[in-house]
């Protein structure tokens, strides 16, 4: 007897992939260049889920009202990138408890000496003094549960957070083998160009939303003239020759911005602006940035109005996300040796 099992094709899985972004200020260019802009993309061709991280936006102190207003504002963002709530499913973190569930557990799979190597800890508690908190401290495992709830085959996200997915990683492979196969190893999907957008006014530091210099960063809310002001001062150097170079850190953030928004080499921007000076270039890449940006301005100003919407979307996503997350939950729980209810 043919002791082979005859079984049909399986249609091949579509590719998860999943994403969060943070409410804690108004997204800027940075995210739209490094995360955003590659969401849409990827939303389109696989299986997205996309989440406004609010649990982790609280590792550094919120204003609750504030709070509420931006969690609303990033997921009308997400709508207005051209994200579809009927195919990639768009949720609130905290509307998912599965989240703060697997994030318990995998604390406990997660040693103290590697978390104390996250240089984002160590940026963030600097900036921070006064709150240093376990939350803070343990972020990457909360970001894991993210992922790993989802069994996500890519995370695309900007360069900063690539520490952050190998720990992921690190502690999907442990649990797989201290078990068996559990989790989806996820890989990182981090663009050629936007995935590290630095500030406006010191290039050797991120662009953040978090900053309090608002001339550092561009909100992807920003009116054009507020963009062209801040590109027109933004730190450079005081050579007056735009190629891509070293010690031309502020001309090199620059055109990065100007590539990712025309699509142009930076051999291409160099021979653009050959013996023009900054002016020009800075007002170029100004108004390359407004362009850019307008169909999300304009399309994000025509959501905000309808909050009904917005919650009603976020009752749906909450919903078909904890679908997915409660599956993993479930076998995570009885693989540790829980009782399950
Ligand atoms: P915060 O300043 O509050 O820490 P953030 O903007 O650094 O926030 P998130 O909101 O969590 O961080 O980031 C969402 C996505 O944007 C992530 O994928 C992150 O890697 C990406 N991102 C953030 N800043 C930049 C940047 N300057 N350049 C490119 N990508 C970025
Ligand atoms: N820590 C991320 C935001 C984030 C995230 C995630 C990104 C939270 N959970 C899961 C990808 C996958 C940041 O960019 N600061």
């Amino acid at each position: 007897m043919d002791n082979e099992k005859k079984t049909a094709p399986q249609p091949e899985r579509k590719k998860r992939i999943l994403s969060c972004i943070q409410p804690s200020g108004i997204p800027t260019l940075g995210n739209y260049l490094g995360a955003l802009k590659n969401w849409k993309t990827l939303g389109d061709e696989f299986d997205g889920a996309f989440a406004v991280a609010d649990l982790h936006a609280i590792t550094v102190r919120q204003e609750p009202a504030k709070l509420r207003e931006q969690t609303l504002q990033v997921l009308a963002l997400l709508l207005a990138i051209g994200l579809d709530p009927e195919k990639s499913i768009l949720f609130i973190q905290s509307h998912v408890p599965a989240h703060a569930q697997l994030a318990w557990i995998l604390n406990c799979y997660t040693q103290f000496g590697e978390m104390s190597r996250m240089t984002q800890f160590k940026d963030k508690s600097a900036a921070h003094a006064d709150n240093v908190n376990v939350g803070l401290f343990s972020y990457p495992v909360l970001m894991a549960a993210d992922i790993l709830l989802y069994q996500a085959d890519l995370v695309p996200v900007g360069a900063d957070q690539k520490q952050h997915l190998e720990i992921a990683r690190d502690i999907a492979n442990r649990f797989n083998t201290l078990y068996s196969p559990t989790f989806t190893i996820p890989e990182p999907y981090i663009g050629k160009q936007g995935a590290r957008v630095m500030s406006l006014q010191n290039p050797l530091k991120k662009m953040s939303k978090s900053d309090p210099n608002p001339k550092s960063f561009i909100s992807v809310f920003d009116e054009p003239a507020v963009i062209l002001k801040k590109i027109k001062s933004a730190v450079t150097d005081c050579d007056g020759k735009v190629f891509y170079g070293d010690g031309k850190d502020g001309i090199n953030n620059l055109m990065g911005i100007y590539a990712c928004c025309t699509g142009k080499t930076y051999d291409e921007i160099a021979a653009e602006f050959d013996g023009q000076g900054y002016g020009v270039f800075k007002t170029a890449v100004g108004e390359a940035v407004v362009e850019e940006l307008r169909p999300v301005r304009e399309q994000y100003a025509h959501l905000l109005n309808d909050k009904a919407y917005l919650k009603e979307v976020a009752a749906k996503g909450a919903e078909r996300a904890s679908r997915v997350a409660d599956r993993t939950l479930q076998k995570v729980m009885k693989k540790v040796g829980f009782v399950l209810p």
